[in-house]
Formats: structure tokens, sequence, C-alpha cells
């Protein structure tokens, strides 16, 4: 193993990691050491030959990994200058250099959290996600193959090149400009996965405004919330969408959604809504409402192209600037600074309401596209298929930005992955001949229930790689989707990190000299220094040969790193920062092993992970409390064989109520129609009362375990229950507990 001698190789580096010596980290800097122990591993899966020899690599083995991480680490600044002004355009008279970054060095002690990565530099993401490959003679390449709801729905089955989407987002950029879009001002987008929905969060970046993705399957009332949140006066929507073999009504949400806002907030108007139509045959009466609404398609086709060039919002400078780049298609484009907002997205908390995450625009290009190339190892030919929806950061970072800035092609599928059958995925595979697949260990698991012929139908020899992100992926589910799925020939690579990491922080490179633990995210990706802290909040060093346990949290600002909550950065400075002052909290837990292999063990907040999306049990219980029979109530996750975890409910009902089936029922609906269909109950359990300490603290883990064990929950197993102010109740929990 190369890696061996180079990581060793001199006194400066001060990683004297030899076999069974302890090693010397003083000088050490990030995870050095625990690369260099998980380069000399042999309990893993190494890759493939046929993998090797099928892939193309960017970087030679893990030797080469770990060097380019020590770079990193060392010198942050040097490592994502370089390869911030090596791989992307920027300004020519704006391009980054060295001195341009502000670190936060994340220590609340030392004043506001402010992290700025070249923030003298001037750039545009849309151009170098799109543009860029259409100048350089790429506009043929597809970047996209869309793949319909229906399987035999040949009008909508498309392939769109770089140069059409140009052309698309371009027309789409124009009609948000004559709506009078603002550099800086937050649209919200609720769209089902079609080619307008990465358009329109393109056409946003190209005019300097801010997406905010809503998930297409989100309430009425959460989307409410988030225009209202952000103030979105622009809304791009959809008439509807087949999900599967159902018809769901977008628009009818988002007009709901706009009139709630409206008459919450006296004075704040959704001023132009853009419609997509996309079922016209199924709704052929969507109700616009005049001066407010305009088809989309429509508005598109009405602008006139060479009269764009010419910047609405006149604060474009510099286009001129790139003129050996083509004049004409860059002068619609938006130089921003790279500190300027990009978009929001929102995700759940343990407390209050969803938190808008803000990213910015270098830092996260810089972020999304590297880690896209490092982690996937894309090449130009490859197909790559992400299936997460863009209301996801998956979505945004691995179904849009990253692909895109390193233009790859992919698919870009509507429908879900059991419909006709369970077999759709594979069929996908086989029809684009796609070579990297990107999904989440929830649908694996449903796959894998569906039984293998549904797999060994298709073909999938065109697969090399096989990613997975949003929980921790069983080692039984690894090895099917390695084996069954990927025939044992292809490389599968977990990638750990959060809506607020913005792109990967824990990967498992795919290069020769890495090898694979089932069930281990992997090792830190570069510039990410991992810091594994005990309850008390002292870092634990890594040691040789020592496994430890503790709270997932990173030491330094990495560039695609949280830059605020919207409207609330002290609300940011608390939850992440102010917990362990000078680290950045994940909110997880986590095992390092001894040979430098971080092992996800879930979150240690009130936060649920169903089916890979983050549920805030808080959210939850105050959609529950809305109903008129709820007295209390407490949410947690318990384990559910699809899902990962479920929703498990104990409610209390107000004197006058029975739990009967019609409000269980009752309830069900009630948290759909709040959140959405994702935050459904699986389980709710009528309680007399909850464990509350004296202080009026819902004891979650008597639930939790409740929740797990039913009815053979031991009580004594609990430990201590005397601050509990009324331990009775648990024993009345356990024998009113329902099996189901
Ligand atoms: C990308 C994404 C983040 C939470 C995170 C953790 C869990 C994500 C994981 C994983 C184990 C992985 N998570 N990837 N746990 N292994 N590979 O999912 O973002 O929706 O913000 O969720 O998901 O608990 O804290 P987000």
């Amino acid at each position: 193993f190369r890696g061996r001698g180079r990581l060793s190789d001199g006194p400066r580096l001060g990683v004297m990691a030899t076999d069974g010596a302890p090693s010397t980290t003083s000088a050490a800097v990030g995870n050095e050491v625990e690369l260099a122990a998980a380069g000399r591993t042999t309990q893993g899966v190494p890759p493939s030959d046929t993998y090797l020899k099928e892939s193309g690599h960017w970087i030679a083995d893990f030797a080469e990994y770990a060097d380019m991480y020590r770079r990193s680490v060392r010198e942050p600044e040097r490592f994502w200058t370089e390869l911030a002004a090596r791989e992307f355009v920027w300004h020519p008279s704006a391009a980054p250099t060295v001195g341009d970054a502000l670190q936060a060095n994340f220590d609340v002690r030392h004043g506001r959290i402010e992290v700025q990565w070249f923030r003298n530099a001037r750039t545009n993401i849309c151009y170098n996600a799109v543009d860029r490959h259409v100048h350089a003679g790429r506009g043929d390449q597809v970047a996209f193959h869309y793949e319909a709801n229906d399987v035999d729905d040949a009008r909508a089955h498309r392939a769109i090149t770089y140069a059409q989407l140009l052309e698309m987002v371009r027309r789409m950029a124009q009609v948000l400009r004559d709506a009078g879009v603002q550099r800086g001002e937050p649209v919200a987008i609720y769209m089902p996965m079609v080619p307008e929905l990465p358009a329109a969060m393109l056409a946003c970046a190209r005019i300097g405004a801010v997406h905010s993705v809503v998930f297409g399957g989100f309430s009425a009332e959460s989307l409410a919330g988030r225009i209202a949140d952000a103030q979105c006066r622009v809304v791009i929507t959809c008439d509807g969408v087949m999900r599967g073999s159902k018809l769901v009504l977008l628009k009818q949400v988002a007009d709901e959604a706009i009139a709630l806002c409206e008459s919450r907030q006296p004075g704040f108007r959704v001023h132009t809504q853009l419609v997509l139509r996309r079922v016209p045959e199924r709704l052929p009466h969507v109700t616009m409402m005049p001066g407010r609404d305009r088809d989309l398609h429509q508005a598109m086709a009405a602008v006139d192209l060479s009269a764009a060039a010419a910047p609405a919002t006149a604060t474009t400078n510099g286009a001129e600037a790139v003129a050996t780049d083509g004049p004409l298609l860059a002068a619609d484009v938006e130089w921003v600074h790279a500190e300027e907002p990009l978009f929001i997205l929102y995700t759940s908390g343990s407390t209050g309401k969803p938190k808008g995450v803000l990213h910015t625009v270098g830092g996260y290009m810089v972020g999304a596209a590297s880690t896209f190339k490092y982690a996937f190892n894309v090449r130009p030919d490859d197909v790559y298929f992400c299936t997460a929806d863009c209301g996801w950061i998956t979505g945004h970072s691995y179904g849009v930005y990253g692909p895109m800035l390193n233009g790859a092609t992919q698919v870009l599928f509507e429908g879900v992955p059991t419909w006709p059958d369970a077999g759709r995925l594979w069929a996908i595979v086989d029809k684009y001949r796609v070579t990297h697949l990107y999904t989440a260990p929830t649908a694996i698991r449903a796959l894998k229930k569906a039984g293998d012929a549904f797999v060994k139908r298709y073909s999938r020899r065109s697969l090399k790689l096989l990613a997975t992100v949003g929980e921790p992926i069983n080692p039984q589910v690894w090895g099917w989707y390695h084996q069954v799925v990927g025939d044992g020939r292809c490389n599968v690579v977990d990638t750990y990190w959060q809506t607020e990491t913005g792109a990967h922080m824990i990967v498992s490179p795919p290069v020769r000299g890495f090898q694979q633990k089932p069930g281990s995210a992997g090792v830190p990706f570069f510039g990410v220094q991992l810091a594994v802290l005990d309850a008390s909040g002292r870092e634990i060093p890594f040691q040789p040969g020592v496994e430890s346990e503790g709270l997932l949290c990173i030491r330094a600002p990495w560039p695609s790193c949280i830059r605020s909550i919207y409207g609330d950065h002290e609300r940011m400075e608390s939850v992440y920062f102010k917990p362990f002052p000078g680290y950045y909290l994940t909110g997880d837990g986590c095992r390092r092993d001894g040979e430098g292999y971080f092992w996800l063990t879930g979150r240690v907040d009130d936060v649920i992970n169903v089916s890979g999306h983050r549920m805030g049990t808080a959210e939850v219980e105050s959609a529950l409390l809305r109903h008129p029979a709820v007295a209390e109530a407490a949410v947690v996750g318990m384990p559910h064989e699809i899902k990962g975890e479920g929703i498990c409910c104990f409610v209390t009902l107000n004197d006058g109520y029975d739990g009967s089936g019609a409000l269980r029922d009752e309830l069900v609906q009630m948290c759909r129609r709040e959140i959405g269909p994702i935050a459904s109950p699986d389980r709710v359990q009528w309680a007399a009362g909850l464990p509350k300490t004296r202080s009026g603290k819902i004891m979650r883990r008597i639930l939790r375990k409740l929740a797990e064990q039913g009815k053979h929950l031991d009580v004594a197993s609990l430990g201590d229950l005397s601050t509990l102010a009324d331990p009775s109740v648990v024993d009345a929990l356990v024998r009113d507990y329902v099996e189901e």
C-alpha cells in the first residue's frame, strides 16, 4: 500500500503511525492519523478489480486521497482557493485569492459565528453549471434524461441537452426578471421532479435570486410557513403530477398556502405565481388568478432572448470581461459575490418551527462539486442517477449542482421506485445505461423486501458505483445492495452529511487502497476535521486500535458550511455552536473504530429519521395538539423495517373523548394535513398520563424504550425514575400499551 510510505515519510508530518506503536499525533492536523490507520486495514471490502478497471479515476489511490486530505487541513485556504480557481469560472477581475476567507474558528466565545470563503471573489453558479459546458463545445451532451412517472407517457419522456437546458434557464430567468425579482430576493419553488424544477433553481441562481424549494409532498400549512418565513412574493408551481397511481394537486395546495399567508399577515402579497402545466389532460380547468398567476411555458415562450441579453437589473457588472467565453450568452448572468445567498432549505430541528438553512454561492459551489467529483468518480461517458427529490438537500447538491458543475449526464425521475412495480429503478438503469446510482437505505430496504426477482429481471450491467445517503445502512442491506444489485462488481459508497453541511462530510472513497466497511460511512472528506466528544464536551483523541464513542462534531469551517438560519442568525449559533464552543455540533452520535472509520449511530436529539427524512418530534406534537381531543402528545421514533424509524405518538385525551379507531384516523389525517404524508404516524397509543419530570419535561427515553419493546418492557431496566413527578405513570403506560 503506497499510502503507508507517504503518510509516514517524514518528521514534518509527525504521523509515525507504524503498526502497533502509539502514533505521535502532536503535529497531525484533523484526522490525518485516522486516515493513516484506515489505509492499513485488512478488515473491509476492497474495490473489485472490475470496478477499478471499468471506472475512471480522478485520483490514483487512497494514498493520494490521504495526501490531499493532509493538504486540505494543514492549509485549508490555499487548498480550497487553488481548487476553486482551477475548477470554476470566476469573474476575471475578482477571482479567489488566498486571504479571502474568514475563518470563524467556530468559537462563540470569540464573537459572532461568521463563516466566509472567497469573499472578494465573484462568480455565478448557473454559469458554471450550464453555460460553461455549452461554451466548451459540450452543448449536445445530455444534461437530463427525464423519466416521467408513467412508463408509457411518451410525450413526457425526453432527453434535454446542456444547450437546451441553457435556453430553458435563460428564458425562465428572464420571466423572473420581468416579474421584478431582485438580486438577493427569495423565490419559493413548489414543484414535482420535472426538468423545470432544476431549471427554476438555476434560473434563480442566474439572476442572483435565492431559491427556497419546498418538497412537493408538503402540506399547504407547511408550504405557507416557508413562504411566510422568507416572505417570498413569487412562487413557482405546477398544476399537478402523478406520483405512482396518485394524482397530486400542487397548484391547489399552493393556492391554499398563499391564501393562508395573506390572511395571517395583512399587507403581505404573493404578486406572481408561475404555473407549469404538467398534466393538462387530467386537469383541464386549473383556476388561474388574474394578475397573479401565469402559465410558465407561455411566459417563457414569450421571452425575446436577444433582449434578455441586456440585464434588467442593471447591476450586472463585468459580463463583458468574459467576452472570450461567449459574450452574448453570458450577458444575462449576474456576477454575484461568493458570499451572497444562493438558497434557503428548511429542515427539522429538535424544537420549534423548521429552520431555513442558508447557503451561499461560492463555498457551496466548491463543496458540492468537489465532493461529487471525488466521492463518485463520475466520468464524461457515465450516466448518473440520484433518486432524491430536489425538495431535499440531496436533490440540491447531488441532483442539480454537484453533477451539473461537473458536466455530468443524469437521469431525472419523476416517479417512485415501487411503481408500477419494484423493478422500476432497475428498468431505468437498463434503459439509460446508468453507471452511478445514489439512493437511500430506506429505498433499498423496500426493494429488498419486494424480492430479488425484480432485480434479476434486468441486466444492470452498466452499473459501476452504488452510493447511499440519509441514514446508517445496515450491513445486511449493504450486502444486498452490493451482491444482488451490483452483482458484487460495483463499488458501494456511503456518504454522511446534512442539510447544514451542504456537501458530504464522511465518505468511503471509491479508490484503490481504500476498503469499504459495510455499515460505516467511512472517513472524512477533504477539509473536514471530525471530532468525537464525550458527554461533558471533551474531545476523545484518536488512538490506533482503540474504539471510542460520542457526539460527532466538526472542528473547523469547510466551504459549504451553513452560513445562517434565515432571519435568525442567533438560532444558528445556539443550535450548532453554543453547546460546545469551538465545535459545530452535528446532532448525531458516532463510534470511531480503532482503524479510524466512522460509524453513525443516529440522532442524539429529538429529531427522528423517517425514510431518510428529518422530522422534528416537536412538529408532529404540535400537529396533534391542534385536534380538540388532544390534551397532550409526545412523539418518539420507533424501529421500522422499511422506514428506518417510524413515528410513534403517545396521546393523552381531553375529558369527554375516548380513544377510538376513528379518532386515531383523524389524528393521522391531522399530521398529514398539517405537515404532509411523510409525517403520518405509524402508531398512536392512548396514554392516561405521560412520564414527566418534576420540572415538566417529558422523559422521552422511557417512551422510546416502550415503543421499541412494547409490553415486554421491563420497568426495572429503565434505571433511575426518581426524577419523575409520578412514577406510577410508567406502569400504567406499559399496562395500557396495545401491541399492533
Ligand atoms: C443528506 C441528508 C441529515 C441527517 C444526519 C444523520 C442522517 C445522513 C447518513 C446519515 C448515517 C449516513 N444521515 N446521511 N446517517 N449514515 N450516510 O440526509 O441531510 O436531511 O439534513 O439529514 O441524516 O442523522 O444528521 P438531512
